[in-house]
């Protein structure tokens, strides 16, 4: 599920391949996992439910721990006929456990939902698909009684020195106290702590605190990465552990700019939904590391996960190609009857705690965000803003935080982030002149609460059909994109209150027949990529390729 082993001690067994998929009305499948149900032509475009079945083999009686990195959008889990875990939100993970389960042959059942109610407040008709499927890995794993259920490691540099705060969390699945011991691994230091008593269906954290000698810090330049390796013994004899690759680097926020390790940056980003082609969402790592080449082939050096948390192997191929990455909770443009639906803000929550459990020590993540495009505008929205930030602000103090507004000069949040984001469409959307809108912009945003922040740009670009060539270089052309490419890069990536720029986006994706897209959505997409769905580029590729690779 990760680019490396998660565990040496801890049993694993991948649940990818095929399982059996029932869909009401449709027939019996056999559904590759990872995938969407999307790519068989009798589901290309079925909302709704579908009931997956596998059956397992448990090679011991032991404790099970079952995993899924994602599933679109809406799980209900059965073993062997008894419900499970019920999960919401195609772009979080999510786990139960399962205790004393005899060995022998299990049957896991997932009954699977993609379509729109008030139930989903976040997954709608909408300018991205919400596919249907187990469309990121899942896996089970062998637990014993007391094991690690959590890491978190946050850098610091201080008095000219790397060190790090490490919090293990651990549980105990039993009903009687136990003792166990802690060893952590990292460069080559080891910290330990003997004896911890665990109490019975209780869970403990244990906090290290400390700093270390010769540290090669993590950059864009030099993605350094420490393996983190915490393990975990009764008496001597070794029961459990859990791997993570971690990194040193410092975020700071000040005088309108962001540092890295002490260095201010210029965030070169792309925005980039999770979709190819005819694999949906369900990308394979070959073609993950692919986007990835293509952005630096550009001379990128930064993503946006665009409207929601990605696959953990995206965020690991990042950390691995030292991309700086914005990852964001789930929403794209809702408006107030949208969020005042009474599942938005307990979704949100929700989403927000999965991708920080999920993410939080990516060293490439560098931004969190929230609420893209939603009613920043309203005062009743304010608060849930608020609230949102209050969460982030809880879970990680390491982080600036930001959102994208597109409510120019109305929006009533700009003094809630560290960092003020604004998506512009001039070129496509609006005629007017690029650079004489900044200047208004830029006027508004330091009188309305944005003063000092740094301002990333956040969304702009405008559509190309592939192939679409035009001498008269009309809207939906690949000369035009170019020209409105070219306008704004040259405006934005040369204001100096302008600290990062994530063109509008990446690669086309399919949206939702739903609602009113198709009216402004030519061949159901958002044509706005650099690259199209299969990544042949367009003609704005090299224009991109030109400012990205000429800014420092
Ligand atoms: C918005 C939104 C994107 C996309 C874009 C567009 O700013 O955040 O998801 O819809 O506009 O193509 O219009």
């Amino acid at each position: 599920m990760r680019i490396f082993d998660e565990h040496i001690i801890r049993k694993t067994r991948c649940l990818d391949g095929l399982w059996a998929l029932s869909v009401p009305g449709k027939g019996e499948f056999k559904m590759p996992v990872p995938g969407v149900w999307e790519t068989n032509i009798n589901l290309s475009n079925y909302r709704g439910k579908g009931t997956y079945t596998k059956d397992i083999i448990v090679p011991e009686t032991s404790n099970i721990r079952l995993v899924f990195d994602g599933v679109s959008h809406t799980a209900d889990v059965f073993f062997d006929g008894t419900f499970v875990k019920h999960h919401y939100n195609a772009f979080t993970p999510f786990d139960t456990i399962l205790k004393n389960i005899p060995a022998g042959e299990h049957k896991i059942t997932v009954e699977v939902d993609n379509s729109f109610s008030e139930a989903s407040a976040l997954h709608k008709s909408n300018d991205y698909y919400s596919y249907g499927g187990i469309t990121r890995p899942a896996s089970f794993e062998i637990v014993p009684d007391v094991y690690i259920k959590n890491v978190r490691f946050t850098p610091f540099f201080k008095n000219g020195n790397w060190g790090a705060n490490i919090t293990v969390t651990l549980e105990n699945l039993s009903d009687y106290a136990l003792f166990r011991n802690l060893k952590i691994r990292i460069a080559d230091f080891t910290l330990c702590e003997n004896n911890i008593t665990v109490d019975g269906g209780s869970i403990k954290q244990i906090d290290f605190e400390k700093e270390f000698d010769n540290i090669i810090p993590w950059s864009d330049k030099n993605p350094n990465l420490y393996y983190l390796n915490a393990e975990l013994y009764d008496g001597d004899v070794a029961v459990d552990d859990l791997i993570d690759r971690v990194g040193f680097r410092s975020i700071e926020v000040k005088n309108s700019k962001i540092y890295i390790n002490g260095e201010a940056v210029f965030l070169k980003g792309f925005n980039r939904h999770e979709d190819y082609a005819e694999l949906g969402c369900a990308i394979p790592l070959q073609l993950m590391a692919n986007d990835i080449w293509l952005m630096l082939d550009m001379g990128a050096n930064a993503v946006r996960t665009c409207h929601y948390p990605n696959d953990t192997r995206f965020i690991d191929l990042c950390d691995e190609n030292g991309i700086f990455v914005w990852e964001e909770n789930h929403a794209r443009g809702l408006n107030i009857y949208d969020m005042q639906n009474p599942n938005f803000e307990s979704q949100c929550k929700d989403c927000i705690d999965e991708m920080l459990d999920a993410h939080y020590n990516h060293p490439s993540i560098v931004i969190w965000g929230i609420l893209n495009e939603c009613a920043s505008e309203i005062p009743e929205a304010r608060g849930m803003y608020e609230r949102q930030f209050k969460q982030l602000r809880t879970l990680d103090k390491s982080r600036p935080l930001t959102f994208a507004s597109c409510k120019y000069f109305d929006d009533l949040c700009l003094d809630l982030p560290d960092v003020v984001s604004y998506n512009l469409y001039y070129g496509w959307y609006y005629d007017d002149d690029v650079e004489e809108r900044l200047e208004k912009h830029l006027e508004f945003i330091s009188t309305h609460g944005g003063n000092d922040k740094p301002l990333i740009l956040s969304e702009f670009g405008g559509a190309a059909m592939y192939g679409f060539r035009d001498v008269s270089r009309r809207k939906w052309s690949e000369e035009r994109q170019c020209d409105i490419l070219d306008r704004c890069l040259d405006v934005y990536m040369n204001c100096d209150a302008i600290v990062g720029t994530f063109i509008w986006q990446f690669a086309d994706c399919r949206v939702t027949e739903e609602g009113e897209w198709f009216m402004t959505r030519a061949n159901m997409r958002n044509n706005k990529g650099i690259v199209d769905m299969y990544r042949h580029p367009k003609l704005s590729y090299e224009t991109v390729k030109r400012h990205y690779k000429n800014k420092k």
